[in-house]
């Protein structure tokens, strides 16, 4: 039986390129792709000609994206992305929050170990000498550069960059009076906000922060030929408020609008203390409730074109053949699931998922789909090693992706962790491909287990019922495998 449904995974695996080309708004894009086609092959080492990489982050993108196989999404130019490189499915956070996340992500450290756990924490007065992501492609030898929200706000790292420019919402005095004037904002309900705007893309902070990374890389390429570049873009939607040009709110029919089969289905998993929901959005009717998912569609879509316009860039510069493109979010999002989470910091699913699509141009293999769980901590061990740069100086705690590039069905025994911080409780999740393990501990231990095949919306928990004993204690195991190995430096 459990090769059986291991097979299965594995088709699935081999299907999804086909299923990739088949979504909507793929067709007659200005990006091109290579055909698609799983391979099996060998591949030679990383070498010759440096590669650039841009990296774009967005926040709070949940996997509500068409290529994810949300039905409704209308975000063609992250399919296309994922046309042309690996989509990986089952990719998680290590901890739901935008400033532990980002700094786990650039450190390559497992925020045990950063012990950063909130929006103001940092990590330097504990590891005043650890090189960042950013700063490690700087050190040997690329150009480096930050547009927007890349570290939290507040946090970045100077060292980091040979340019940065101004965080989100410092970009433009005009455009910041204009959303906190919004207030009211068209519609609010507690701290949910939104305003379908009639400005183009290209007035509002993301989108003149998007145009600024494009000419950042048309002027690196006339200034500087022969530096390969490392770029973060930082796009802040759908983070809230929600604002986006109107026409993206008219992709959405409002009543069309899905609703999750939890929204008012408490869960009897956690410890009660963790469950901390927002009373002025918990209890939303179903009209409420789509009002605010619309919202978030739009921003997903707004986003989107300027991902879009990112692509073009590449291909318009013509190198797009010579840039690795990681696209990926700090953390998930709620859309009213598990009884009217709004919001991210919970250890389920929709909170600790992000999508992540990487695109390598010496990767043969694209267009297709892995399965197996991986972490943002991994990006950092991954770059280097597609770039062809020697690890840094600090242990990283998590492993390069280049075997699953190469191969997404080669196996993988590393789980994903995420932790989460609710005094009186320390939460550890880990994701397999079929199961998340949770343990809470505080002064008591609480533990949840979901079995995915059966139950993706993680309502059942399984953990104490004897028929499945011997699969707690072996995720128990793996667990604290896990958290040894990223809680020291
Ligand atoms: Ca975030």
């Amino acid at each position: 039986m459990k090769d059986m449904v291991k097979r299965r995974k594995w088709f699935s695996c081999l299907g999804s390129g086909a299923l990739l080309g088949m979504l909507k708004g793929c067709s007659g894009s200005k990006f091109s792709f290579r055909p698609s086609f799983p391979s099996d092959g060998n591949v030679p080492p990383f070498q010759g000609e440096r590669l650039n990489v841009l990296l774009i982050v967005c926040d709070d993108m949940n996997r509500r994206l068409s290529c994810y196989g949300d039905p409704i999404s209308v975000t063609p130019n992250i399919d296309r992305l994922a046309l042309s490189g690996i989509l990986f499915r089952n990719a998680h956070n290590q901890y739901p929050l935008c400033n532990p996340s980002r700094t786990s992500l650039l450190s390559g450290y497992y925020p045990m170990t950063t012990r950063v756990w909130n929006n103001l924490d940092s990590l330097r007065p504990l590891f005043p000498d650890l090189s960042f992501l950013p700063h490690h492609f700087r050190t040997n030898g690329y150009w480096t550069a930050r547009v927007g929200k890349v570290f939290h706000h507040g946090q970045d790292d100077p060292a980091s960059w040979n340019y940065a420019f101004p965080a989100y919402r410092s970009v433009d005095e005009a455009d910041d009076r204009r959303q906190t004037s919004w207030s009211p904002y068209e519609g609010s309900i507690g701290f949910l906000r939104w305003q379908a705007v009639d400005v183009d893309e290209w007035q509002l902070s993301d989108g003149r922060l998007t145009r600024m990374a494009a000419d950042l890389i048309k002027n690196h390429l006339k200034e500087r030929p022969g530096q390969p570049f490392f770029i973060s873009v930082g796009i802040v939607r759908p983070h809230l408020p929600w604002i986006a040009p109107r026409k993206y709110f008219d992709l959405y029919d409002l009543f069309s609008m899905p609703l999750p089969s939890t929204l008012r289905l408490i869960p009897t998993g956690p410890p009660k203390q963790v469950l901390h929901y927002y009373p002025e959005v918990q209890d939303l009717t179903d009209e409420q409730a789509k009002i605010a998912t619309r919202a978030y569609y739009a921003c997903l879509s707004f986003a989107d074109t300027l991902i879009g316009f990112l692509l073009d860039t590449l291909e318009e510069q013509k190198i797009s053949d010579k840039t690795i493109i990681v696209l990926t979010s700090d953390n998930g999002y709620h859309l009213g699931e598990h009884g009217g989470f709004w919001e991210k910091r919970t250890l389920f699913e929709e909170s600790t998922a992000v999508p992540l699509i990487l695109s390598a141009p010496h990767v043969p293999i694209y267009g297709v789909q892995c399965l197996r769980p991986v972490e943002l901590v991994d990006l950092y061990p991954t770059l280097c090693e597609l770039c062809a740069l020697p690890q840094p100086a600090h242990r990283l705690h998590g492993r390069s992706l280049v075997p699953l590039l190469l191969n997404p069905r080669s196996s993988w025994n590393k789980p994903a962790l995420t932790m989460f911080n609710w005094t009186p409780y320390t939460g550890y999740s880990i994701r397999t491909e079929r199961w998340r393990y949770t343990l809470w501990e505080g002064n008591d231990r609480v533990l949840e287990l979901y079995d995915h095949d059966s139950d993706p919306a993680e309502t059942t928990n399984l953990a104490y019922d004897s028929r499945y004993a011997s699969i707690v204690k072996d995720l128990d195991a793996l667990l604290s495998v896990r958290r040894a190995h990223g809680s020291v430096p």
